[in-house]
Parts: structure tokens; sequence; C-alpha cells
């Protein structure tokens, strides 16, 4: 067989091994990366575009090339997310808005498409919570994983994507996925915390190509939220969508939407036309970022 360059993505990576799978084939290159990479203070990542070397006596390959990434979040370890499934449930856990609303935040900052999944609505419904996200501008869903409710839409908005299927332990992740992967079978339940971060330090990150489509997924266990705290607070309001056609206009240039008379956003809150709950939380993730700014 004769040296080739191959170009993929990389899928997995264990103890220095990195697995690469080029667009549109099934084959699967087992590489290392070069020491330089190393040295350079650069770790290729599970998501990665790379280039390889495939030494064609051997079959082994090297890592050449790492594709200028359009981002890389820290936990879970992986690059060129676009799409992030946020996924809280109606009950069994209650849904924690503030934590939903920081991980949009989060998605929006670092410019990676939100998907709101609403899970477990065969236990109760679920109108209010679909009307405060669909009306904030984002893609919200109503599903089960216990009846299939809208399991399929939700993979039709996967085609072609990365996504990161993010959310607190419990609310019905990995069930999820087991509805949209034909072969997937990834374990469900209720697992107390300290087995679920013994077991998170021993998983690795790996993406699931989805089945007849491209795109990939990624279940995280316990993943729940990730940084923003480099983040200036005036930035954050260009992060809640609903804002934005009110921001422009408030009376003062600096204002804060968050005390402000004459601000437009209160008054848009005050109308109706910005959720309660969602404004709650800009509030406190404002003072958030200004608490972590002033140590
Ligand atoms: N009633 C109901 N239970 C669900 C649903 N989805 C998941 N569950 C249950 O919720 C528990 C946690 O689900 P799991 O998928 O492990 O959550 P994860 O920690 O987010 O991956 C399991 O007992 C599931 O059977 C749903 O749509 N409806
Ligand atoms: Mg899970
Ligand atoms: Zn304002």
């Amino acid at each position: 067989m004769p040296n080739k360059s191959i170009q993929g993505r990389i899928i997995k990576g264990v103890g220095g091994f990195y697995y690469i799978k080029p667009s549109g084939s099934d084959e699967i290159f087992e590489c290392r990366a070069r020491g330089r990479f190393r040295r350079e203070g650069l770790t290729p990542l599970v998501g990665d575009i790379v280039n390889c070397e495939i030494d064609g006596a051997s079959g082994s390959g090297m890592i050449v090339g790492i594709m200028p990434r359009i981002n890389s979040l820290i936990r879970p370890p992986v690059a060129n997310v676009t799409k992030i499934a946020v996924v809280f449930s109606v009950k069994n856990p209650k849904p924690n808005l503030y934590t939903v609303d920081k991980l949009i935040t989060a998605a929006m900052y670092a410019k990676i498409k939100p998907i709101i999944c609403i899970n477990k609505t065969d236990l109760c419904d679920c109108e209010e919570l679909y009307r405060i996200y669909s009306e904030a501008g984002f893609d919200t869903l109503c599903l089960s994983a216990a009846t299939g409710e809208n399991t399929d839409t939700l993979k039709k908005m996967l085609e072609g994507e990365l996504t990161v299927f993010a959310g607190n332990s419990g609310v019905g992740k990995s069930s999820l996925l087991n509805c949209i992967l034909k072969n997937a079978e990834l374990e469900t339940g209720e697992v107390s915390g300290r087995v679920e971060r013994g077991r998170h330090t021993t998983r690795h990150s790996e993406l699931m190509p989805l089945d007849d489509m491209s795109g990939y997924i990624i279940d995280t266990p316990g993943f729940s939220s990730f940084s923003v705290s480099d983040m200036d607070e005036k930035a954050l309001c260009g992060l809640f969508p609903e804002f934005a056609p009110y921001i422009d206009g408030c009376a003062f240039g600096d204002c804060s939407h968050t005390v402000e008379k004459g601000c437009l956003v209160l008054q848009a809150l005050n109308d109706g036309k910005i959720s309660k709950t969602r404004h709650d939380s800009y509030i406190a993730q404002y003072k958030e970022l200004l608490d972590n700014k002033s140590y």
C-alpha cells in the first residue's frame, strides 16, 4: 500500500491515539499526533478536522495539521460544536430555569445555536415553558423520550451539525439519544452524584455519528454548564435575542436594563413582551459577572 494523505474528523481520542473519520467514508484511521503540537501547546480535540499522513507499509497514521476551529469547549473537551441541545424536564427533576438560561447564554457567547429541549412532557404539560422559549426566539421542542413525542423533529434539526447534549443529570439526555440513534444503548437511569462523578472521570468524549444523515452528537454525563466568566457584563444583554428590538432605543447609552427609568427592555418586560423568568436570569447573571470582577 502506498503512503497517503487524508483529511477527516477526530471522533474519539484515547491514550494518545486519535480516531479519524474522513467525511463520506466509514473507514476509521488510528493516528498519533506530531510532537510539534504538544510543544506548541496545541492538543488535538475531538471534533477537530485534521490532515493525516498514513504510512502505507505499517498502516500507522500521524496527524500533521489541524484546521482552524470555529470554537472549542473545555468541558466536554470538543471543538467545532455547531449546536447545543439544552435539555431539561418538566418534572423529575423540576426545571431550574436559571441553569437553563445560563447554558443558553454560554452557547450564544460561543456562537453555538441552542435547541431548547423540554423533556418528560408525558408527565405534565409544557405550554408555559414552551411559550417562554419560543417567544424568546429559540428553536424549542416539547419532547418525551418515553413516548417518542417530537424526537423525529429533533433528529431533523441535528442534520449536518455537531451537537452537544447538555443539561443536568436525570433530565433524559441519554434516553433522548437512545430514541434518535438506532444502535445506541446508552446507560440511563437515576445515578447518585458519587457514582456519576466516578464514571465521569473514566469516560472520554466521543462523537456519535447520526444514522442515515451527516452530523454528530455527543452525550456528556453530568455536564451542566461552561464558562462565560471572562465576559464583560455589558455584553450580556446582546446574548438575549428577545432584548434586541429594545436595546438600542434605551434612554441612556450605558443602560444596564436592570433598574433604569426609561429602559425599553424593562418597559417590554412590563408589557409582557419579555418573560419575567428570562429577565430574572439576566439580572442574576449580570450581578454574577459584576461580582466576579470585583475581587
Ligand atoms: N416519564 C419520563 N421519564 C423519562 C423520560 N426521559 C427519561 N426518563 C427517565 O429519567 C431518568 C433519567 O434519564 P437519563 O436519560 O439517564 O437522563 P440523563 O442523566 O440526562 O442522561 C431515567 O429513569 C429515564 O427512564 C421521559 O420522557 N419521560
Ligand atoms: Mg446520561
Ligand atoms: Zn435599558
